[in-house]
């Protein structure tokens, strides 16, 4: 069988997906045991993240190419409603202040998710599969082992549902009717960086 864009993307990036899967923010927030300090962190950077992610989904929603696109890409953007909520719900029950200025790395990371629009269909696409393939990767490799009544577990189960599990097989199946260019493997490698880069950030 052919290799497919998707998977070649992964494979290219092997070093940088297995730290995303150990990473200590991923471990120790299924086993329960990551700072709240660090939690709260992660949820105001990302609260700013995802706000930009939907502006950046719409954006790719423009210039995509077919109906069956246009699809995938609504159910995208219809999930972060309740994202948000749940974010939104959670900082107030912390106490947390989520309009703060976010950090750079963030800053970064969300404004190249709106810059790669610009570089066409191929490279958002591509951002956009990378983003929500780390989430799914990393949190669906702790799903089953973490232990029940986890303070963060409705994080967890946001990212390692089968919904949306079927949502970035979705978003492969958009990536693999793109032949693979050394500009889609500079994309996704960017994702890559400035996941772990992310999550170094939070967890100090
Ligand atoms: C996602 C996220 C997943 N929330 N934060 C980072 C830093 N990377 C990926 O995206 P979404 O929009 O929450 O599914």
């Amino acid at each position: 069988m052919p290799e497919t864009t998707s998977r070649a993307l992964l494979t290219a990036q092997s070093t940088l997906w297995r730290q995303i899967l150990v990473h200590p923010f991923v471990t120790e927030t299924s086993a329960g045991t990551l700072p709240a300090a660090t939690f709260d962190r992660w949820l105001v950077e990302d609260h700013y993240f995802v706000r930009a992610f939907r502006d950046f989904l719409s954006e790719l929603t423009a210039v995509a190419p077919s109906d069956e696109a246009r699809a995938v890409l609504a159910g995208g953007l219809a999930a972060l409603e309740p994202e948000l909520a749940l974010f939104e719900t959670e900082a107030a029950a912390r106490g947390l202040d989520l309009d703060v200025e976010p950090s750079p790395i963030n800053l970064g990371y969300s404004s190249y998710l709106l810059a790669s629009v610009r570089d066409g269909w191929p490279v958002g696409i591509t951002v956009l599969y990378g983003v929500e393939k780390a989430y799914y990767d990393a949190w669906a490799s702790v799903r089953d082992t973490t232990p029940a009544g986890t303070p963060y577990a409705r994080f967890i189960a946001n990212w390692s549902s089968p919904d949306f599990a079927a949502y970035v097989e979705d978003l492969a199946g958009l990536v693999d009717q793109l032949e693979l260019t050394r500009e889609l493997d500079v994309a996704f490698g960017r994702v890559a960086r400035f996941e772990v880069a992310f999550w170094d950030l939070v967890h100090g």
